[in-house]
């Protein structure tokens, strides 16, 4: 493989926080198969004065919105296959260690159901989603 510097190919307003950027396995276009996907771009905005919007992009050109069903700290947002359909859920971790999950219901934009409460008073600090 070789690789080559681009440069960015990217660039999110100044007032994007960090924590609220992610790579995430929401879509499988063209349907590869499972180890094949490609992660999409994510980054969720948190206006001061609307509710926050979940931006992600399959490639650079094709920027579109998804609604996980729940409102997350960004620092407390994670992604992760929670059911093992191959497409990355929403998972909060809330301060008292409770873990509340969306599940990813495919589609593109992908459809998000709400399970609410998945496991609980798990610290922050113990927990790795691989
Ligand atoms: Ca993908
Ligand atoms: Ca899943």
């Amino acid at each position: 493989m070789r690789c080559a510097i681009v440069g960015r190919v990217f660039e999110l307003p100044a007032s994007a926080e960090p924590q609220s950027v992610f790579f995430a396995q929401l879509v499988n276009v063209g349907g590869a198969e499972r180890g094949g996907e490609f992660d999409e771009f994510v980054w969720i905005e948190f206006p001061e004065t609307s509710a926050p919007k979940y931006w992600f992009w399959t490639n650079w050109a094709d920027e579109k919105v998804f609604d996980p069903k729940q409102v997350c700290k960004a620092s407390r947002i994670r992604f992760g296959d929670l059911n093992n359909d191959g497409l990355d859920d929403f998972l909060c971790l809330r301060d008292n260690g409770d873990m509340f999950a969306s599940l990813n219901r495919g589609g593109n934009p992908p459809s998000f159901e709400y399970i609410g409460l998945v496991s609980a008073d798990c610290p922050s600090t113990d927990l790795q989603i691989a």
